[in-house]
C-alpha cells in the first residue's frame, strides 16, 4: 500500500531573536523568541511524503537534488515521529520525501525554519501523530518549532533537561492583527558563510554579550512585545523589533572570531528606516534581520504604499516583496 501526502508551510520572522543552545543534541535554547509567521501562500516549503512497504530505504530530495537522510536531525525527527506513530504500525514502511522551497535556500531567510515545520507536519499526517509537534520540529531545527503555528508565537526555552517543555505557543492568531505586513527586501540570495548552527555556538561561548542578553534583556523584551502584540501597539512593537535585531548582530560582533552577517546595503536600509521613522514623528515601520543582510520590514497596512515608495526610490528595480500576514487561514495546509 502507498500513502501519499502533501503539505505547505511558510517561514516564520523573528522578532526577539533565538540565538545560543544550552543542549546541542536536543535543540533547546538559551533563551525564548518570538516571531511572526506568514501566510501560507508567501515564502513557503511545499513537501510531499510517501511510505511504502516496497521502499528499501528511506530517502529525501530537497529542491530536486537528493540529500543525506542520514544526519542526526533528520534520523531524529524520524524516529520521534516513528515512535509516536498511530498509523503505519503493521509492516516496516519505508518514507520517500521531496520538498521544495519557493526562495533562495539558506540565505537569512528561514528556510530551515519552513522546511522542518513543514517536514514534521508531513510526517504527522502520514503516521499519525497528534498532539504538540513543535517539539518534533524544534528537533530538526530550533526556529522550525514557531512554523509549526500561524500569526505570533513564542518558543518557550523551558527548563526541562529533556526538553518536554521547550516549545512553541501561539501567542496570538493570525486574525489578531490583520493590518500587520511585512516586506522583504532581498539585499542578497546567496548562501551564508556562517551557518546559524555554527554561529550560534560560536556566540554562545565567545561572546560577552550573551549572559546578560539571556538572563535580564530577552525575558524582559518577551513580556515587553507579547503585551505590544495583544494591544497592537506597533511603537512598542517595532522599537523592540528593531533594538532586538541591532542586539543580535553586535552580538555577531563580539563573537570572537566576529561574525558579520549584514552589509552596506543592509546597514544603509537600517539608516532609512530609522529616519524615516524620524521625519515621521513615530515608527512607521520596524526593520529586523535574521542571519543575513537582507531586511524584513514589519509595518502596518497603512504605511505600506508609502515605505514601498521610499524602498524603491532607493533601490529602483531591487527585489522588494509584500507579505500580508494576516489571515483566517490555517499556517499549515494539507
Ligand atoms: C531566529 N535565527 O530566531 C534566529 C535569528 C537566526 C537569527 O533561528 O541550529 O536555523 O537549526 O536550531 O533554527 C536560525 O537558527 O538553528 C535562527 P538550529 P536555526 O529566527
Amino acid at each position: 500500500m502507498l500513502s501519499s501526502i502533501t503539505c505547505t508551510a511558510p517561514v516564520n520572522i523573528a522578532t526577539i531573536k533565538y540565538w545560543g543552545k544550552r543542549d546541542e543534541k536536543l535543540i533547546l535554547p538559551l533563551n525564548s523568541s518570538l516571531s511572526g509567521t506568514l501566510h501560507q501562500d508567501d515564502l513557503k516549503t511545499t513537501t510531499t511524503a510517501v511510505a511504502s512497504e516496497n521502499f528499501t530505504e528511506d530517502a529525501i530530495w530537497l529542491n530536486g537534488k537528493k540529500e543525506d537522510i542520514n544526519t542526526t536531525r533528520y534520523q531524529n525527527v524520524l524516529r520521534m515521529i516513528r515512535s509516536r506513530a498511530t498509523k503505519l504500525m503493521d509492516k516496516k514502511h519505508f518514507v520517500h520525501i521531496c520538498s521544495i522551497n519557493n526562495f533562495p535556500t539558506a540565505a537569512g531567510l528561514a528556510s530551515s525554519a519552513s522546511g522542518y515545520a513543514c517536514l514534521v507536519y508531513v510526517l504527522a499526517q502520514l503516521y499519525g501523530v497528534s498532539g504538540d509537534i513543535s517539539a518534533i520540529a524544534r528537533i530538526g531545527s530550533g526556529s522550525a518549532c514557531r512554523s509549526v503555528y500561524g500569526g505570533f508565537v513564542k518558543w518557550e526555552m523551558g527548563a526541562e533537561s529533556d526538553g518536554s517543555d521547550s516549545i512553541a505557543v501561539q501567542v496570538a492568531p493570525e486574525t489578531h492583527w490583520p493590518e500587520m505586513n511585512i516586506i522583504v527586501l532581498v539585499v542578497n540570495d546567496k548562501k551564508k558563510e556562517t551557518s546559524s548552527t555554527d554561529g550560534m555556538q560560536r556566540s554562545a561561548a565567545t561572546s560577552p554579550m550573551m549572559k546578560e542578553r539571556c538572563a535580564t534583556i530577552v525575558p524582559q523584551r518577551m513580556r515587553d512585545i507579547e503585551a505590544a502584540i495583544q494591544a497592537r501597539d506597533f511603537q512598542t512593537f517595532g522599537d523592540i523589533t528593531m533594538k532586538d535585531s541591532d542586539d543580535f548582530h553586535e552580538v555577531c560582533a563580539t563573537t570572537d572570531p566576529a561574525i558579520y552577517y549584514l552589509n552596506d546595503t543592509s546597514r544603509y536600509i537600517m539608516n532609512l528606516v530609522h529616519k524615516y521613522n524620524k521625519m515621521s514623528g513615530k515608527i512607521k515601520c520596524a526593520y529586523t534581520f535574521d542571519a543575513g543582510p537582507n531586511a524584513c520590514i514589519y509595518l502596518p497596512e497603512e504605511n505600506v504604499v508609502e515605505a514601498l515608495a521610499l524602498f524603491t526610490k532607493h533601490f529602483p528595480g531591487s527585489d522588494l516583496s509584500t507579505y500580508y500576514r494576516g489571515s483566517d487561514k490555517s499556517n499549515i495546509e494539507k
